[in-house]
């Protein structure tokens, strides 16, 4: 009471100290922490880096991870310093913060309200122009994509799903279908994706492509491969009994070997090839019969700009 002006600028300076160490703290941990998970972890993070859609969500799930430490840094941080500095101790010292002055912080409020609209703005614009740029993320764009590949040599796979697995067509390759999926490495795949029966959805996991897989649609999917290896194929829409065992697994192979592949496979299946519908991109199962057959149903205009492996179609 005696002495106001000097005890409340006593308690400024000394805010400002505190405000000043706790952002010390926070910008040595947040610049120690970020570079740290960036370049240790960052390139083992899922789904990896086998195809350029894959590598592009590992790219986005990194962005937010360095973008969210320093804010779950701040936070942990704040509580930390506030429980160890100024929690009232057990010998009756009076609390150390409270009061009116702390009712209302202008400066701290504005600060708040900016820091959080630039970080939310800045994940908005991120977050649009990943899923623009990069032409073509594996995410099922419907019949005709906005955004296309600019390569041109796109490998077409016809993706098929019925109650309960996956069959494959190589339109390029004779019309080919097959349980086994191949994909050459370094080449850009469209995915065209459809259903025989009720909704399915193909998740090829470290293609980076997720897919729904819908009765008379064309769904496409882009996705340029980039290393070989495997990857896991699952069905990731609720779609019957057997839904948990609708999985299996493809191959990214060298170039020379998927030409191998298709080019033996298409000779072997060559008589099967015959009794199959002609390639479209989508059918109508067959209701005749319960014989597990369908036919060409061709109801989705298409622009074909796929030519990888054109010069051995036989249609
Ligand atoms: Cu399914």
């Amino acid at each position: 009471m005696a002495d106001p002006a000097g005890g409340s600028h006593r308690a400024r300076s000394e805010d400002a100290r505190h405000a000043w160490r706790i952002f010390a703290i926070w910008f040595v941990l947040s610049a120690v922490i970020d570079p740290l998970y960036y370049f240790l972890a960052g390139p083992h993070m899922p789904p990896g880096a086998e195809t350029s859609a894959a590598s592009g969500a590992q790219f986005d799930l990194n962005v937010v991870m360095v973008t969210a430490m320093p804010v779950v840094i701040a936070v942990v941080l704040y509580l930390g310093y506030a429980v160890v500095v100024w929690g009232a101790k057990r010998s009756g010292d009076r609390e150390a913060v409270g009061g009116p002055k702390y009712t209302r912080n202008l400066r701290v409020q504005m600060a708040f309200i900016g820091v959080t609209t630039l970080i939310v703005m800045g994940m908005f614009v991120f977050g649009t122009v990943e899923l623009i740029v990069p032409a073509g993320a594996g995410g099922g764009e419907g019949p005709n994509p906005i955004w296309t590949p600019t390569s041109k040599t796109i490998l077409p796979i016809q993706v098929i799903a019925q109650q309960w697995k996956f069959t494959y067509r190589y339109p390029t390759f004779g019309g080919f279908e097959t349980d086994q999926l191949m994909l050459p490495d370094n080449t850009t795949v469209a995915f065209h994706v459809t259903s025989l029966d009720v909704i399915h959805s193909f998740w090829a996991y470290q293609l980076g492509v997720k897919a729904d897989a819908n009765p008379a649609e064309d769904n496409v999917a882009y996705t340029t491969t980039q290393q070989t290896g495997e990857f896991t194929v699952r069905c990731s829409e609720l779609c019957g009994l057997w839904h948990g065992s609708m999985y299996d697994f493809g191959h990214i192979m060298t170039k020379q070997g998927f030409e191998q592949w298709a080019t033996s496979t298409e000779q072997k299946l060559a008589p099967a090839t015959k009794l199959l519908p002609k390639f479209a991109y989508t059918y109508v199962p067959d209701a005749n019969g319960a014989d597990g057959g369908y036919y060409p149903d061709n109801v989705d205009p298409y622009s074909n700009v796929e030519t990888y492996g054109a010069s051995t179609t036989q249609s």
